[in-house]
């Protein structure tokens, strides 16, 4: 076990300086989340991104980390509300470490931008005083680490925001490790671009962070924002991933983590993704058969578990079911519906009645739904645009004999006038 000395920073044996620390990026607070209808569940999402970033603060203090690094994207909008701006700095002054950050293409600095208003400072100095927000492009000397931030000053910078660093001379014989932070697009060995494509924003060549153009032997860790998931670029280079899962993820990609790191001057950095999100956000395609719509609801119980209150759900139904079915499918759908933070339902079952769904209904002993289900079985057979309305009404037919039951009368509604 290594004893972390009362004071200053831990070193190796060798006389290096061995750092700790997190790094964090697109918090995105203030996200609206306009898909989710429901105001409550809506409210919760965005919470649910001020928690995580105090789950940073556990984390922090579990590894005794130094200090936390968040590389751009902490809010959603480069005009935040104040009460944005307040739960944020709570959440962050509860991390305990110092937070050191740069503004991303969300909340970009520059001239009147927000981390200039006097709401944000007077905030800042009374709940979070250990946020620093970098809007130089100049090193931050700590005892243990040298950090180097690449801060967006506007929305689309044109040129690569790390450029600087290529001209930078460190001080000779400092052995404080190095550690660069930025926010924007990378382009990977394989010719992918990684970054603002999958930030919802379309800019193009702006932000663009050439990795292969820094004298990579200089810096120790380059901690990059941008990009929602966990993912190392480069020998030196993570994107953390945003802190909560913000949408319906691609394969592979592993957003709702920080990245714990260690490093030491000129050595390699131990990175580690440890998880702080709390939210899911699920994708099933299901095919409806025989079984009816058993298969999806085993599928969905299995995916939610029991905390599908914690679930965002993306369903892609096929296949065909019965009228019987359909109706029961409608009823599972409006449980799961009110169970789910949300439901995003891409239905593309089709309609195909029994026969004996067909004959019951044909078959009624009121003369009137036998004649109009008659019909309607002629003109669904018949094809053609009639077809589908047809179908639509057989299945409103079936819901309101299922209703009554047997082969009675349909009653007129209680109340409805003689
Ligand atoms: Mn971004």
């Amino acid at each position: 076990m290594i004893r972390r000395p009362v004071s200053g920073p831990l070193r190796n044996l060798d006389g290096t300086t061995m750092t700790s620390f997190l790094h964090s990026a697109d918090w995105q607070l203030g996200k609206p989340f306009a898909r989710i209808a429901d105001e409550e569940q809506r409210g919760r999402v965005q919470r649910e991104r001020l928690e995580a970033v105090r789950r940073i603060g556990e984390i922090a203090r579990e590894r005794k980390a130094a200090f936390v690094v968040v590389a751009g994207d902490l809010f959603d909008s480069a005009t935040p509300k104040d009460a944005t701006i307040s739960h944020a700095l709570a959440a962050i002054g509860s991390i305990g470490v110092p937070v050191y950050a740069i503004p991303g293409n969300h909340d970009h600095g520059g001239p009147n931008s927000l981390w200039e208003r006097p709401f944000f400072r007077r905030q800042r100095e009374a709940v979070a005083p250990n946020f620093h927000i970098l809007l130089e492009r100049q090193p931050i000397e700590r005892d243990d680490a040298v950090i180097l931030p690449c801060p967006l000053l506007r929305r689309h910078e044109p040129d690569d925001p790390t450029t600087w660093l290529r001209r930078w001379q460190p001080g000779g014989g400092d052995e404080r490790p190095r550690i660069v932070i930025a926010h924007g697009s990378t382009r990977s060995f394989g010719g992918a671009t990684l970054g603002n494509s999958v930030d919802g924003e379309e800019a193009g060549q702006a932000n663009a962070i050439d990795l292969g153009r820094l004298p990579l032997d200089q810096f120790d860790y380059i901690a990059l924002g941008d990009w929602h998931g966990f993912l190392k670029v480069g020998e030196k280079a993570w994107y953390s991933g945003a802190h909560e899962i913000d949408r319906f993820p691609k394969a592979d990609q592993r957003p709702g983590h920080v990245a714990a790191v260690t490093v030491t001057r000129g050595g390699m950095p131990g990175v580690e993704a440890l998880p702080t999100g709390k939210l899911r956000w699920l994708r099933h395609e299901v095919a409806l058969g025989d079984d009816g719509p058993d298969v999806m609801n085993r599928i969905l119980r299995e995916a939610t578990g029991s905390r599908y209150d914690d679930c965002l759900v993306e369903l892609v139904l096929s296949g065909a079911v019965s009228l019987a079915d359909r109706s029961r499918l409608d009823t599972l759908l409006d449980d799961w519906r009110a169970g789910l933070i949300r439901l995003d339902l891409d239905d593309g079952v089709r309609l195909a009645p029994s026969e004996e769904e067909m004959r019951a209904l044909t078959d009624r002993t009121d003369p009137i739904i036998s004649r109009v289900a008659a019909e309607l079985v002629a003109r669904n057979e018949a094809g053609g645009e009639g077809a589908a309305v047809a179908l639509a009404a057989l299945r409103i037919l079936h819901g309101l004999c299922r209703d009554v039951g047997g082969g009675g009368v349909i009653q007129p509604a209680a109340g409805a006038s003689p």
